[in-house]
């Protein structure tokens, strides 16, 4: 072997071991759907330094919020095509591709945070099997706070809401809308002043948080907590970027995960009363449904219900079962 041979395979080995022992630094591009003021966003950010905490650095998340990088509707399949290693977006949003990822969202099936622990419990498995089609993988999963009803006026009955421009955000909200006999609109979160204030939309449903983080009292003056269901966002890894990182990495992203969908939930539970206050602190009138109003919602649901199990997959129906029992 000649001299400059041995020079060259001795060159390569020390790079060879420089690349093995020397881990190189992730840092991941974070697309998120929802505002900075937002309690998930907050989340994320911490998730963020917990990752970077954790592995000593090997991996860094730029959160990219508000829908800044990609926007909200692309989110899933940037994540999936690699464009971006990791992502937020709201989870029923998906419903158009399997039923199973859009129970959370279906009216006045699980309304509280109770019912919500229980039906995120029997979904988590069944969608994180469908994810895996999709070489995604879902790192944690937190709820907003249970859904209410946003308007100019007093609404005693679903009669009430007859014609009024509505602010919707997935398929199921829209059905909802449009059974009670207004308008759905498409609108993110980000759009939402901006859409009252051309007269795009004049009411919506979301959650207090949502609704406080947008200054609702600017256009619209009563909120009534129906509480009509407790939806979630989701954030999921590409799992090719993933299973890429050492096993240590890994587990310091996926305890991280853990401790965000903790933190999660009880940031959202805080948030209810909360958000709730603030939107009585900047006079808007909070009215408790009347048991007309709630009757006529619920019928609603329920027709919702019938219609959905007719077209669900067996693993949407699958999660309803095991929720109801
Ligand atoms: N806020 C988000 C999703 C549900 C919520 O409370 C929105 O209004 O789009």
């Amino acid at each position: 072997m000649t001299f400059i041979s041995r020079s060259i395979l001795a060159a390569a080995f020390v790079a060879a071991v420089a690349a093995s022992s020397v881990a190189r630094a992730d840092n991941w591009d974070m697309p998120t759907p929802y505002p900075d003021a937002t309690f998930h966003t907050a989340n994320i950010r911490t998730f963020a330094q917990e990752v970077a905490d954790k592995t000593d650095g090997a991996v860094t998340i730029t959160v990219h919020s508000a829908g800044s990088l990609i926007k909200h509707g692309d989110i899933k399949n940037a994540v999936r095509s690699s464009q971006v290693p990791i992502g937020e977006f709201f989870l029923s949003t998906l419903a158009n591709e399997d039923a199973a990822f859009g129970v959370d969202s279906e009216p006045f099936v699980a309304t509280s945070y109770e019912d919500a622990k229980k039906m995120s419990d029997a979904q988590k498995p069944v969608i994180t099997k469908l994810l895996e089609k999709q070489r995604l993988m879902p790192l944690f999963s937190v709820p907003w706070p249970p859904q209410g009803l946003y308007t100019n006026k007093e609404i005693k009955t679903v009669d009430d809401l007859k014609g009024l421009k509505f602010r919707a955000y997935n398929a199921a909200l829209e059905k909802f809308a449009a059974a009670a006999g207004a308008a759905p609109v498409q609108v993110e979160v980000p759009d939402i002043p901006q859409a009252f204030s051309t007269g795009q939309v004049e009411a919506m449903i979301t959650s207090p948080s949502t609704g406080a983080n947008g200054k609702a009292w600017d256009y619209v003056s009563y909120y009534t907590p129906i509480n009509a269901w407790v939806p979630k966002n989701v954030v999921v890894v590409n799992k090719a970027a993933f299973d890429a990182l050492d096993e240590a990495t890994r587990k310091a992203i996926l305890d991280a995960a853990a401790d965000a969908e903790k933190r999660g939930w009880e940031m959202s539970m805080k948030e209810t009363d909360a958000k709730t206050e603030e939107l009585k602190a900047n006079g808007m009138k909070v009215v408790e449904p009347s048991a007309e109003l709630l009757e006529g919602l619920k019928a609603i649901g329920a027709k919702m219900q019938e219609e959905w199990a007719a077209g669900a997959s067996e693993d949407a129906k699958a999660i309803m079962a095991e929720y109801n029992k």
